[in-house]
């Protein structure tokens, strides 16, 4: 007798143990899915590979994908591909092996995507693009592009400067620092800066490299651009922020005042852009807007709910000369 109570007690005491396990497993996924019973479905796995963490315009971008990818309950497999191409390629391998539902990434460079992409679509996993873009001919390899028109802020940026000089038949020499070599922003901007200028012969882009958008090379290129042309320089054109400010500070120990003896318009329309312009050390920022998280999750809900997505989501942006500094600086928001 004593025997079947001590039985029936551990069996009362495993069933309670399991049920409230069970229990706690349900209130756990109602937790992060809300509390109706048609949301006890599987979370839906993001896999995203990140370009690498070189600008502020970068880091604004990641924290923007994270962010939203909490808000709306998407579990997110976040990758950092320190600027090696390779690494984005690994990282889509390894979204592939966990099976995740979406891979989204921003690639390092505009070619060499078609062959890992393949993959993805044989392992029947959708792919986004977000921020840069890719050159292919198979369109089929991604469900949709997010990201801003590289070519239109290299228009702005000249525009600006066609109008800064106006009519004056004084000689414009610009270097050029541009972003990393073969990504779509490097080669976008390149072009519509360009394809502005080209209609007025006084303006001459007579040096040009890359930064890699670091603030650090930026530094070391305009250091070199000194050197050699000294104070044969008019106009800096950066393809970023924080390359435009390396070279403000270049600029500064040769001697130089930046925003008065050589005129500087970089693309971005980061917070430090801003307080460079109220201090009068840079003239222009053309905006590049790196808050793209929610466009994400929101095409990956379409996508997973089987909603049609665009080919190509274009991100709006202005420009912002330095006598709209004071202004808007409150304004921004990276
Ligand atoms: C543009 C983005 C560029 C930024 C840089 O969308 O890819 O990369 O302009 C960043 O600041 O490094």
């Amino acid at each position: 007798m004593r025997r079947a109570l001590k039985l029936l007690a551990v069996l009362v005491l495993v069933s309670t143990l399991f049920s409230s396990a069970a229990c706690s497993k349900v209130k756990e996924m109602k937790e992060t899915q809300g509390s109706s019973p048609k949301n006890l479905q599987k979370k839906i796995v993001l896999g995203f590979s990140q370009v690498g963490a070189e600008s502020d315009w970068r880091t604004a971008n990641s924290e923007s994908i994270k962010a939203a990818a909490r808000e709306e309950g998407i579990e997110l497999l976040f990758l950092n591909a320190q600027q090696k191409p390779e690494n984005q390629v690994k990282d889509i391998r390894s979204f592939i092996v966990q099976q995740v539902d979406v891979i989204a990434f921003s690639p390092i460079v505009e070619s060499g995507w078609d062959t890992v992409l393949k993959e993805a679509k044989l392992a029947g996993i959708p792919v986004i693009i977000m921020d840069r873009g890719i050159d292919t001919k198979d369109e089929s390899l991604y469900e949709t592009y997010i990201g801003s028109d590289f070519t239109e802020e290299g228009r702005k940026a000249g525009k600006w400067l066609l109008e800064k000089i106006g009519k004056s038949n004084e000689k414009v020499n610009v270097v050029e620092l541009q972003g990393t070599f073969g990504s779509a922003p490097t080669n976008g901007r390149r072009d519509g800066f360009q394809e502005i200028i080209r209609g007025n012969p006084n303006i001459r882009i007579i040096r040009s490299l890359t930064g890699d958008f670091m603030r650090s090379k930026g530094k070391e290129i305009m250091e070199k651009f000194l050197k050699v042309e000294g104070d044969q320089i008019q106009v800096v054109y950066a393809h970023n922020d924080d390359m435009a400010l390396g070279a403000i500070e270049a600029i500064e120990e040769y001697g130089l005042r930046p925003g008065k003896d050589i005129k500087i318009i970089s693309i971005d329309a980061v917070k430090a852009a801003f307080e460079a312009m109220k201090a009068g050390k840079l003239n222009c920022t053309v905006e590049c807007n790196p808050l793209q998280g929610p466009a994400l999750m929101k095409a990956v809900k379409d996508l997973m709910e089987g909603r049609p997505l665009p080919k190509r989501i274009v991100i709006d942006e202005g420009i912002f000369p330095e006598e709209t500094a004071e202004k808007e600086a409150v304004n921004r928001k990276y």
